[in-house]
């Protein structure tokens, strides 16, 4: 009797354990030398492998390993879906005159959820979004894509036949490799696909630095807004640019996002990227409602699989951790800074709290280019930039940035200095990935989000010029995206003024420029 007790522990336990951890690594790591052929190969094998099963029964187990059922849990067009159909998408892109892109919606057809679990798990990616009302709906982001990758990697394995096999990931916050990897580009690759943006595809454009920093969003310790900030920031801007825009089969477009094989290895930089939040700001469960939400997947025996996020926190119990979580910042000081001053611009009995030093009101962005005056008091402008850096930062707020349709570009913040818009530093960049989506808030809903940028280094890099002569916010339609080749320039500035719709009425709530006191700065 004990002996059995102790045989049934034993198998409980065997099953119980957990995979060995193995490195999730950065992409040129990942392929480097002759080991790295052979983890290229075993990647490219699985997901060929994976491809091949698109044409099983669909009630098979295997199609629940296909490339196109993976794919579709993020989202999927057909009549069953929220996404809706692909002959909607199309006509909505006629509508708003970006018929130019329909192209990109050859060979993608309307699927049927085949069963329960299809219908249960299809189209279920978590995205943030603005209702009718106005209000925001933040998305479970972060733990939804991480459960999606966890078993969309065991099925990896088992389509490679390989436990050693992990996730690489393509880190654009490093600006030497802001380049798509060659290996994605090659197009008899199986990781390679056509429907990117071709300056993409054939090298001739790469990622712009300036957009993939995310220095700010290590040192947020709120975990709803930090996410947020990723997920609308370089997470979007990396699919707006990939795909050929937004919302453009495929990274461009949430519902076929999934089909590009190199989804995964964006998606693998994020989840990292929180991984590296939670090394500084920790990975205990604090017993928020996001961490008891469940979702669910299927496991590589098709099995369903339903789980809460709060499982999903340590990335080590589930067989994976990163080669890089400890130096993820471009400046690890900022991250580490210890607040020791109060910020100058506040006063001695303030709060830690915001100081605003200049806002205008509405603005419509009607033309590719729009510069805004914001008018700051001297002395106020003059205390910020004294104060040393660890007492705080200065921010600068676009409240409520808002269009009733796609703007057909991505826009390239700025800060410049007044009367001399040579002079400038490019702070941020809006784009609009997730919007407009029937998925989560439907094609008719306006929508509205805050960008909040961190200013502090773009206004001492501007200098005395700024404080003297004031500052400008200027916001410029663009493809997200830097030639490789000084000829382009020119050719780009060109097509993006074409591609911007005025029609789409973008305009912005409020821009506010303000002072953050450093938290703990206070007593
Ligand atoms: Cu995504």
């Amino acid at each position: 009797m004990l002996a059995l007790a102790a045989i049934c522990l034993c198998q409980v336990m065997a099953v119980a354990q957990p995979p060995q951890p193995q490195l999730r690594m950065r992409w040129q790591d990942f392929v480097k030398g002759p080991d790295g052929a052979k983890r290229l190969a075993s990647l490219q094998k699985a997901v060929a492998k994976m491809k091949s099963l698109d044409s099983s029964p669909t009630n098979s187990v295997d199609y629940r390993r296909s490339w196109q059922f993976w794919a579709n849990i993020h989202g999927y067009y057909g009549r069953t879906s929220v996404d809706g159909t692909v002959e909607d998408q199309i006509s909505y892109l006629q509508s708003i005159g970006l018929g130019q892109y329909v192209k990109y919606y050859n060979g993608i057809k309307d699927q049927p959820a085949p069963d329960a679990i299809a219908q249960s798990i299809w189209a279920t990616c978590e995205h943030s979004y603005t209702d009718q009302q106005g209000n925001l709906h933040q998305a479970n982001f972060f733990g939804w894509h991480r459960m999606y990758l966890y078993y969309f990697e065991r099925v990896l394995r088992w389509a490679a036949q390989d436990d050693t096999l992990r996730l690489p990931y393509w880190d654009y916050t490093d600006p030497k490799q802001e380049i798509l990897p060659v290996e994605f580009r090659k197009t008899s690759s199986p990781i390679y696909d056509a429907k990117r943006n071709p300056q993409v595809n054939n090298g001739s454009a790469a990622l712009n630095p300036s957009s993939t920093n995310i220095d700010d969003f290590l040192s947020n310790t709120d975990y709803l807004p930090a996410e947020l900030s990723v997920e609308e920031g370089v997470h979007g801007y990396v699919h707006c640019t990939v795909g050929p825009t937004c919302p453009v089969a495929h990274m461009g477009d949430v519902p076929v996002a999934g089909n590009d094989p190199v989804f995964y290895s964006h998606h693998a930089n994020i989840d990292r990227l929180w991984a590296c939040w939670q090394k500084i700001h920790g990975t205990k469960p604090t017993g928020a409602p996001w961490e008891e939400q469940k979702f669910s997947f299927v496991d590589e025996t098709g099995t369903l699989q339903t789980r809460p996020v709060k499982d999903f926190l340590d990335s080590a119990t589930l067989g994976y951790v990163y080669d890089n979580v400890s130096d993820c910042a471009r400046k690890p000081a900022v991250v580490a800074a210890a607040p020791v001053a109060r910020l100058a611009a506040a006063g001695p009995s303030e709060e830690s709290k915001p100081v605003t030093l200049g806002a205008v009101g509405s603005v419509a962005i009607t033309s590719p280019t729009t510069a805004v005056d914001l008018t700051v008091p001297h002395q106020a402008m003059v205390n910020a930039l004294a104060a040393p850096r660890a007492a705080g930062s200065m921010e600068l707020v676009l409240h409520d940035v808002g269009a009733d349709t796609p703007p057909g570009t991505l826009f390239n913040v700025y800060l410049a200095v007044k009367g001399d818009p040579a002079k400038r530093q490019q702070i941020g960049t809006i784009s609009w990935f997730g919007a407009f989506n029937n998925h989560h808030a439907g094609h008719g809903v306006v929508q509205k989000r805050t960008y909040t940028f961190n200013v502090t280094d773009a206004l001492r890099a501007l200098g005395s010029d700024a404080d003297t002569a004031g500052v400008q916010v200027v916001l410029e339609a663009s493809n997200g995206l830097v030639p490789t080749k000084r000829p382009g320039l020119a050719a780009q500035a060109q097509q993006t003024q074409q591609a911007f719709r005025p029609e789409a009425n973008m305009r912005i709530g409020s821009i506010e420029l303000r002072a953050v006191p450093a938290s703990g700065a206070n007593p």
